[in-house]
């Protein structure tokens, strides 16, 4: 069950030689990069002060507030009629962060993904209905063509409409579906209204948010797959930078693409196996958009070497991010977002409160805000509309439904240090 076996199982002085001279090309690719130039400047770095693996250390790292910086396109290091797709990724105050691909870009990425297929045993002859969102969103085109390369019959359901979601699974004997964890137990619950057994099923694959080994028994117990985890992120390709084995006992991070380490988010130390950390990527076979040392913000540790599998180190499931990014739905929300667009409502107040909960099973937010005192008569009409235009706003800017309930001015907590302003009670309920 290998796609490139020799790849996958690379170790050692072998691995480490390809990383290296992969790591020098990546720098080489980022000096086309005007932000780069500047960064390894600023920072008494020259190419030929990287001479092993842990000179990486002396390069500073890369943080998503560098890439929104560099909207639209400041971080490609090809000229944009090289570029044959962007996609671009949720969950930042104004301008999202832009992704370039190459078609070599694509061709890398597409195969990474068709290792992770191969390596939980889907083959050609599995039928796979990719459930999630194939806009800009990394996680419906990432799986369409690393499914697509290995043969199997592919089918773009995308998301919504759950009824006839699980119609194409009964009548096209899907084997093998893709959608986020949360997404996957609404799609059991609709099942089970609809008494439709979903007995072709063999295999589920879910990520693109964090979920619970609780979580993974109920979906393989309701759907009668076997569950695996998949993380990635747009900055790094899309979906298909981590993925759990048949073990499922940690995702193997593919170490001839991704640099791996684990720092100490508050001091940038190195981390060693088995400490929690953040975990930082340098990529090193993309061509579009290199990057170094970049800091993904999520929370995970290494793990040490010894997977039955053969294939190489694997790191932990992710718990957490280091920042305050919530992951809702599968997309990306910061607070400062809700908060910048209260500012932009004169009719209430920038107090605000985000309640995060599991209701059957998928993500909900709840939203309570201040009205503003000068509009604030009591009067349930004039409340509604401006209830409804919160409504309104965020979606628009979040791409996301939330509950908004208005409350009195005054009446939400003030904070003298640094606020918390969300209640995340989803690791209550799963
Ligand atoms: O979510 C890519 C993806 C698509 C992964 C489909 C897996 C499946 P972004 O929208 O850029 O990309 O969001 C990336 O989502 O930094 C994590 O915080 C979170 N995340 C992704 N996968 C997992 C996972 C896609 N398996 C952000 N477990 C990442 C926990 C995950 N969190």
């Amino acid at each position: 069950m290998f796609w490139d076996k020799k790849t996958e199982t690379m170790k050692g002085e072998q691995l480490q030689e390809l990383q290296l001279r992969r790591l020098k090309q990546t720098i080489h690719q980022s000096q086309k990069v005007g932000f780069y130039r500047q960064h390894l400047s600023e920072a008494h770095v020259r190419q030929e002060d990287i001479r092993t693996l842990s000179d990486i250390e002396k390069i500073p790292f890369t943080r998503k507030q560098d890439l929104m910086g560099g909207y639209p396109f400041g971080f490609l290091a090809v000229p944009l009629n090289n570029v044959v797709r962007i996609h671009t990724t949720s969950g930042t105050t104004g301008k999202p962060t832009v992704v370039g691909y190459t078609k070599k870009d694509l061709d890398t990425w597409s195969d990474l993904i068709a290792r992770n297929m191969t390596m939980v045993g889907v083959t050609k002859d599995d039928v796979f209905q990719n459930m999630v969102n194939y806009g800009m969103f990394t996680g419906g085109l990432g799986f369409h063509y690393g499914a697509e390369k290995i043969g199997m019959t592919v089918i773009p359901s995308a998301t919504g409409n759950t009824k006839r979601q699980i119609e194409m699974i009964k009548d096209f004997g899907v084997t093998t579906i893709h959608c986020t964890p949360g997404y996957a137990m609404h799609l059991s619950e609709v099942a089970e209204e609809m008494h439709a057994s979903l007995d072709s099923l063999k295999t589920g694959i879910f990520g693109a948010e964090p979920w619970s080994e609780t979580m993974r028994h109920s979906l393989e117990e309701r759907l009668g797959v076997t569950a695996y985890d998949s993380y990635g992120l747009s900055e790094l390709f899309g979906p298909g930078v981590a993925f759990e084995c048949p073990e499922r006992d940690g995702l193997h991070i593919w170490h001839d693409a991704y640099l791996v380490e684990i720092i100490n988010p508050k001091t940038g130390e190195q981390l060693s196996d088995g400490e929690r950390g953040e975990l930082v990527v340098t990529p090193l076979v993309k061509e579009a958009m290199p990057l170094l040392r970049y800091r993904t913000g999520d929370i995970t540790m290494a793990m040490e070497d010894g997977c039955l599998c053969t294939r190489g180190r694997k790191i932990a499931r992710i718990t957490g991010r280091s920042d305050d990014m919530l992951v809702i739905r599968g997309i990306n929300v910061f607070p400062s977002q809700i908060e910048h667009v209260l500012l932009k409502i004169p009719e209430v107040g920038n107090q605000f409160m985000v309640y995060v909960d599991r209701v059957n099973h998928l993500d909900e937010m709840t939203v309570d805000v201040e009205i503003n005192r000068d509009y604030f008569s009591g009067e349930l009409f004039d409340l509604s509309r401006i209830q409804k235009k919160v409504v309104k706003e965020l979606m628009d800017a979040l791409e996301l439904r939330t509950t908004v309930r208005l409350v009195e001015p005054g009446s939400l907590p003030r904070f003298e240090g640094k606020a918390k302003r969300v209640i995340d009670r989803r690791g209550d309920t799963i």
